[in-house]
C-alpha cells in the first residue's frame, strides 16, 4: 500500500501559509556547506524576509550570506561557535545571534547542529543608529504577561530600541490561552511552533498546530490563536516592527 496518498497539513494562501514537516524539501545551497537547508518562507511568496531551517550533517563553517540583509539565528540543537571580529561566541540550544548588514563574520556548525535562520534587508531610520551584533540566550530573557493575562506570556528577544527595525518575541500560551482578539496589522509574521500546539486561524481558515509547524502571515492577514492540549504552547514569532508604514 502507498505510504502517502498525496496529503500534506501545509497549506499556501493568499496572505498565508502553513509549512508542516510532511512537506519539508531539503537542499543544497552553496554558501550554506555541509547542511540540508529548508526553506520555509520566502519573497516568493510575498514575504519580505526568508526564513530557514539548517541542519548541519558534519562539522562545517559558514560565511555571511549573498545579500546585504540582516541575519538571525537561533540554535535549536547542538553548538554553534560565531566569530565575529576575531571574538568567538559559543552558542548552544536556546542562544541565538543578531548580525547587523555587512557584519563580517562565520559560523561553525558541530555535526547535526540545528539552526533557524531569519534574514532580511535592513531599513534604517534617522532616529537611531544601526544596531550592532549581538547574542543571548531565551533563558535570560524576562517574561512578561501581555495583556494581564495571566495564561499568556510574551519574551522579547531584540531590545526595544527603535534601531531595531524588527520584533522576534516568543509568545508562551497555558493550555486553553488564547490571543485575546482576532488581529490584522500591516506588520507580517514568521512564526515556528517551538513546543506544544493548539488552533491557528488565519484568514477565514482554522488549522490545528504542532511543534515544528511554520505559517507565514501577510500583511492584514486576519489571525488568532488558542492553545490546546496539556502542555504549554509556545512559538517564536518575527514580526515587522518601529517604522512607519509608508517606510517599510
Ligand atoms: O505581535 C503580534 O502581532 C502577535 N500577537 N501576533 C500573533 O501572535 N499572531
Ligand atoms: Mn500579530
Amino acid at each position: 500500500m502507498l505510504a502517502n496518498l498525496g496529503e500534506t497539513r501545509s497549506k499556501v494562501k493568499g496572505l498565508h501559509a502553513l509549512i508542516c514537516p510532511d512537506s519539508h524539501e531539503v537542499i543544497d545551497l552553496p554558501h550554506w556547506p555541509g547542511t540540508d537547508f529548508v526553506s520555509f518562507v520566502t519573497p516568493a511568496l510575498g514575504a519580505t524576509f526568508s526564513l530557514s531551517k539548517i541542519t548541519a550533517f558534519k562539522q562545517t563553517r559558514i560565511l555571511p550570506p549573498p545579500h546585504k540583509g540582516t541575519r538571525f539565528f537561533l540554535v535549536q540543537n547542538g553548538t554553534a561557535r560565531l566569530n565575529v571580529d576575531n571574538q568567538n561566541s559559543e552558542l548552544s540550544d536556546g542562544h541565538f545571534a543578531f548580525l547587523p548588514s555587512d557584519c563580517d563574520h562565520s559560523i561553525e556548525l558541530a555535526k547535526s547542529t540545528e539552526l533557524l535562520c531569519l534574514e532580511r534587508p535592513y531599513t534604517p531610520t534617522q532616529s537611531a543608529a544601526a544596531p550592532g551584533f549581538f547574542t543571548s540566550s531565551m533563558k535570560d530573557i524576562v517574561r512578561t504577561k501581555l495583556k494581564g493575562d495571566d495564561g499568556l506570556h510574551i519574551q522579547k528577544l531584540l531590545p526595544s530600541n527603535p534601531g531595531f527595525d524588527m520584533e522576534i518575541n516568543v509568545m508562551d500560551f497555558a493550555p486553553g490561552a488564547t490571543l485575546p482578539y482576532v488581529e490584522t496589522h500591516f506588520m507580517e509574521h514568521g512564526l515556528m511552533m517551538l513546543s506544544g500546539g493548539g488552533v491557528y486561524r488565519l484568514e477565514d481558515d482554522w488549522y490545528p498546530v504542532t511543534s515544528g509547524d511554520v505559517i507565514w502571515m501577510g500583511p492584514f492577514c486576519p489571525q488568532w490563536f488558542g492553545a490546546l492540549g496539556r502542555e504549554n504552547a509556545r512559538y517564536l514569532i518575527y514580526k515587522n516592527w518601529n517604522r512607519d508604514p509608508l517606510v517599510c
